[in-house]
């Protein structure tokens, strides 16, 4: 098998922060140069949240305070990494839906939530060219709870308190148990 240098180099995993860390609850700053060290960012968060087989990740949640998205929603097999800088919803539907969540700072716990069944997102790409598409079900879904890390909330924020708070009983019970 023949590796070329530049996999090996470029070839970066971070550490994915987890619920209750406070970095979590800090709002993110928005881009504001798109240079080569944004470039390295957004290629160690694909190799990130592939690696952790996940279908998207927000850079706060490796510690980078910074309005930045990877998505990929098909999976592992031919994959269609799409990058968000910057992302703003337009259009929100008042219609709503639900679907179960999971994230990867919260790891082991899937809760339905409600949201706008459709948005239009307004973004920048990599080069810091604008663009604007119309999303639902999975893409709609995804992208609200990543633009929600931009500003420090969580998926399990937007369950019901008596849910919430035996989720919050159960890290703090494990979290104890691991320090033990
Ligand atoms: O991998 C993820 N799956 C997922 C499933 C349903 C709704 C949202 C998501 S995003 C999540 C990855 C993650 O934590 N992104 O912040
Ligand atoms: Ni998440």
């Amino acid at each position: 098998m023949e590796v070329s240098i530049s996999t090996i180099i470029t070839y970066m995993l971070l550490d994915i922060l987890h619920y209750p860390d406070e970095r979590l609850r800090n709002a993110a700053k928005p881009v504001e140069i798109f240079d080569d060290k944004l470039k390295k960012i957004v290629e160690d968060m694909f190799e990130t949240m592939y690696n952790a087989h996940g279908i998207g990740l927000a850079a706060i949640q490796v510690g980078i305070s910074l309005r930045v998205v990877t998505m990929d929603l098909t999976g592992q097999d031919k994959q269609q990494p799409v990058v968000f800088v910057n992302p703003m919803l337009t259009n929100i539907s008042s219609e709503i839906n639900v679907y179960e969540e999971g994230c990867l700072s919260i790891p082991g716990v899937n809760e339905k939530v409600e949201r706008p069944k459709t948005v239009t997102i307004n973004a920048q790409d990599i080069n810091g060219n604008h663009f604007a598409i119309d999303a639902d079900e999975l893409l709609a879904t995804c992208i609200q709870h990543e633009i929600d890390h931009l500003d420090g909330k969580v998926f399990i924020d937007r369950i019901s308190r008596l849910k919430k708070s035996r989720i919050d009983d159960k890290i703090r019970k494990e979290s104890k148990e691991n320090a033990e």
